[in-house]
């Protein structure tokens, strides 16, 4: 296949979430636009917008993608978040959207921090590249 070479996935697992630019925005050490942000998530525009709207959807605590969820913590955190996706998308005045969510390297997974991307605001394409 194309696109990763062998190990790259198990690579990149070894990336640590905490050394991640999304974590320097949970800490507000990097500034982001803020969208929402309640206990368990914060949302924010996308620096690099495939649509009007592109928000990212991110747990606060750590936690480096889809394969590693483990802890309660971590379903309680992805559970609320799916329960307030329709909601951030509101603030941003939609009410149609795709969730998306890379995982590894042959998704293009760029951040290691878990994120889920909400976008919309145009008429969206199927199926998706
Ligand atoms: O998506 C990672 C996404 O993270 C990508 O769409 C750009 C976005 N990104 C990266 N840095 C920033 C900052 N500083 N602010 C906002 N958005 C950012 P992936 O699924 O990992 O390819």
């Amino acid at each position: 296949m194309e696109g990763a070479k062998p190990g790259a996935t198990e690579a990149a697992n070894q990336i640590d979430p905490k050394d991640t630019i999304f974590a320097k925005i949970v800490a507000g050490t990097i500034p982001c636009k803020k969208v929402y942000e309640d206990e368990y998530c914060l949302a924010f525009d996308d620096i690099n917008p495939v649509a009007p709207v592109h928000v990212m959807v991110i747990p606060k605590h750590p936690v480096s993608g889809v394969g590693n969820l483990a802890t309660e913590q971590d379903k309680k955190a992805m559970g609320h978040i799916m329960a307030k996706i329709h909601h951030i998308a509101s603030l941003k005045g939609i009410d149609s959207y795709r969730l998306v969510v890379n995982e590894g390297v042959q998704a293009q997974q760029s951040v290691r921090w878990l994120h889920i991307h909400l976008i919309g605001g145009r008429q969206l394409a199927w199926p998706p590249g």
